[in-house]
């Protein structure tokens, strides 16, 4: 059978209906964007079904196909409960949608392609586990798995996709080790993707800088509280992260120790004022930051970006950070630039530097 590329509508849980990029092979219709990504296990970015696989232990299981190229109904899938979405498909457009959005917002604005760089294709699986409250980035096939939640809806925003997909940047990069300071770091660096990747889609997902428009919250979408999993601009309101350096730092669980660089990437965007607000204080410096004008998503991104695909290593802790983040600036803006000197206060805001 000839595979053709073709575009769907899938209707999303989060985003609407969205056009889709799937392959029509034969007469069926697979959740297989080949115009992304080359190779890989299925010849392009791919959603596939765990069917409920052990986290613990899961497996891929097949591609969606579909007989005809519309896609689930944007209800929430529940798991074993009723449904009108009995196999679950709308959990597979939420996670092609991240997919494809993540895939753009790196490759055309920073020419970064697929997780490695070199364009290899990866695939999500979804639904795995049963009422799974996470999703993951998995080393060892390079591929993602995304859980239907219990507290949670379906874990399948574009910023929880954009962090997962920024885990395998940082797996073919950096490789920051998931503990201490660099766990930290690895955590931070996918909440910095999944923020941009939603300020990128939500301003249609085209063009080559990114845009304003993120919340600057983790999985505020997918959450049944109300509450986001974590607030970037001030990571101690979630009552366990921090919001600035300190020796202790690296004992923290990474999604903790995170906080600190979440919250010098948030300045180093958005700014910073000196008002007494509890949103600037720091309970920890027991002081408010230096007042800083931001530079924008689409130059933080770009800092960052070089700095953890190009120069941090897998030991790399907070200190390294500023001073590769220093570099990058340099390289990119000039020695002595305005961006240079943002990056500098961003990190004396969470006690990193001067
Ligand atoms: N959702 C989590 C994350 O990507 C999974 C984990 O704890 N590693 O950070
Ligand atoms: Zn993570």
């Amino acid at each position: 059978n000839a595979l053709q590329t073709v575009v769907g509508v899938g209707h999303s849980q989060y985003n609407g209906d969205v056009p889709i990029q799937t392959t029509l092979s034969g007469s069926t219709y697979k959740m297989l964007d080949a115009t992304r990504g080359t190779g890989g296990s299925f010849g392009g970015m791919a959603i596939t079904n765990a069917n409920h696989s052990s986290a613990n232990n899961p497996s891929p299981g097949a591609i969606y196909t579909n007989s005809t190229n519309t896609w689930g109904d944007g209800q929430n899938y529940i798991s074993g409960g009723s449904t009108t979405n009995a196999n679950g498909q709308t959990a597979a457009v939420n996670a092609l949608w991240g997919m494809m959005n993540t895939y753009d917002t790196m490759n055309n604005a920073l020419g970064w392609k697929s997780l490695d760089g070199n364009n290899t294709a990866t695939y999500i699986a979804v639904h795995v586990d049963n009422n799974y409250d996470n999703a993951f980035y998995d080393s060892g096939c390079k591929c993602m798995y995304i859980g239907d939640g219990s507290s949670f809806y379906s874990l399948g925003s574009l910023d929880v996709i954009g962090h997962e997909m920024g885990h395998g940047v940082t797996d073919a990069t950096s490789n920051l080790t998931y503990s201490g300071e660099s766990g930290g770091l690895n955590e931070s660096s996918s909440d910095i993707n999944g923020e941009m990747v939603e300020a990128y889609a939500r301003n249609g997902g085209t063009g080559t800088t990114i845009p304003a428009g993120n919340d600057w919250m983790m999985g505020k979408e997918i959450s049944k509280s109300g509450q986001p999993l974590r607030w970037m601009w001030k990571p101690s309101k979630d009552g366990s992260s921090r919001d600035a350096w300190s020796s202790t730092l690296g004992n923290l669980d990474p999604h903790y120790s995170s906080g600190p660089n979440n919250r010098m990437f948030y300045f180093l965007s958005q700014g910073s004022n000196s008002s007494s607000s509890s949103e600037m204080y720091s309970q920890y410096l027991n002081k408010t930051p230096l007042a800083m004008t931001g530079i924008g998503n689409d130059k933080a991104y770009r800092i960052w970006f070089k700095a953890n695909t190009t120069k941090l290593t897998s030991s790399s802790n907070y200190a390294d950070a500023r001073t590769k983040m220093i570099q990058s600036a340099e390289e990119l803006y000039g020695v002595g630039s305005a961006e240079s000197i943002a990056v500098k206060r961003a990190y004396a805001a969470i006690n990193v530097g001067t």
